[in-house]
């Protein structure tokens, strides 16, 4: 008896990572990583920059999104109006359907940015995600945790304006443009939480799986749309020189299968060499549903709409 008992415990105390189960303790999902903080990284456009960088700062402490001085809106402008001229090509429907309900609703337009409470309330309607402000970049799991309760971390402070085009991290042109789109999907946005649900309590190893996946599919993605390819990944709707590269025909192009993209190397700091495509949303949301099936846990999760918490249920 003892030694059954005691194999039980042993089994109940498996070791495994803690993980948020109410959506309150997300406020312990902060943990910022340090990789492109305009502060510490030399090679970040702000860094010379002392106003850039106290700017910043006072944008983390308020946690809104305010009004900019000009020099932020201008920066702005020529990157939302040369991102717009290529989505009627480049961007999948559901990108292109939320990107004019955000132009008439939600105030996007080139000399504005618009508020976060607004673009939130906006996507809780649409697909039930919402926003919440983060100071920078999140560590991997903490992110991916928020997505499991259907909250996006976003950042609120923009690029420097001496690099419009790009960003070595992301801002609120990469949220607002990139992701808050797609976010309003629904088929997209349960996609979203169960990359995220699959997440909660992962080993390292397995998080570092799911995060490229992710990176391969949120952030990267293609998708074929009346035979013709288009993007849904927020790191290409925000940057026009890789959304015109994704699509140019020269990257190598393989479907979206989740464990092949779980492995696949990738580059945070040119375009990708190889890019995943799906058949459409439901396809990937089925594939992703069998890959996080084999993630072994000793426990199973389930999101619980109502109180917006995980239950934990013990596996047999
Ligand atoms: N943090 N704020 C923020 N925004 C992101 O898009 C983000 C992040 N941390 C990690 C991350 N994205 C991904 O690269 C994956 O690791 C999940
Ligand atoms: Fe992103």
């Amino acid at each position: 008896m003892k030694r059954i008992s005691e194999d039980v415990r042993t089994t109940k105390e498996e070791k495994f990572h803690w993980f948020p189960k109410k959506i309150s303790e997300l406020d312990r999902c902060h943990h910022l990583v340090t990789k492109f903080d305009p502060d510490l990284d030399q090679d970040h456009p702000g860094f010379t920059d002392p106003i850039y960088r106290q700017r910043r700062k006072q944008i983390a402490d308020i946690k809104q999104l305010t009004l900019y001085i000009s020099v932020y809106v201008i920066a702005r402008r020529e990157v939302f109006s040369t991102l717009k001229s290529l989505y009627p090509t480049h961007a999948c429907s559901e990108h292109l359907e939320a990107f004019k309900l955000l132009e008439r609703h939600c105030g996007y337009n080139e000399n504005a940015i618009p508020q976060l409470e607004d673009v939130s309330r906006f996507l809780k309607e649409r697909s039930g995600f919402q926003l919440r402000p983060v100071a920078g970049l999140l560590s991997a799991r903490d992110f991916l945790a928020s997505l499991a309760f259907r909250v996006f971390q976003c950042t609120q402070y923009i690029r420097h304006a001496s690099s419009p085009m790009h960003s070595p991290e992301p801002d609120c042109v990469h949220e607002l443009l990139g992701h808050v789109p797609i976010l309003a999907d629904k088929t997209f946005a349960q996609f979203s939480q169960n990359i995220g649900l699959a997440s909660l309590g992962a080993t390292d190893e397995e998080i570092e799986k799911l995060s490229t996946l992710y990176w391969f599919t949120v952030e990267f993605g293609l998708c074929k749309q009346g035979g013709v390819l288009k993007a849904y990944g927020a790191g290409l709707l925000s940057s026009y020189g890789e959304l015109l590269h994704s699509l140019s025909g020269e990257p190598e192009l393989r479907e979206f299968e989740p464990e092949a993209a779980a492995v696949q190397p990738y580059q945070d700091q040119t375009f990708q060499p190889v890019y995943f495509v799906s058949e459409s949303f439901s396809d990937a949301k089925k594939k992703l549903r069998a890959y996080a099936a084999n993630i072994k846990r000793p426990f199973s999760v389930k999101f619980d709409p109502y109180t917006y918490s995980i239950d934990v249920l013990d596996n047999p």
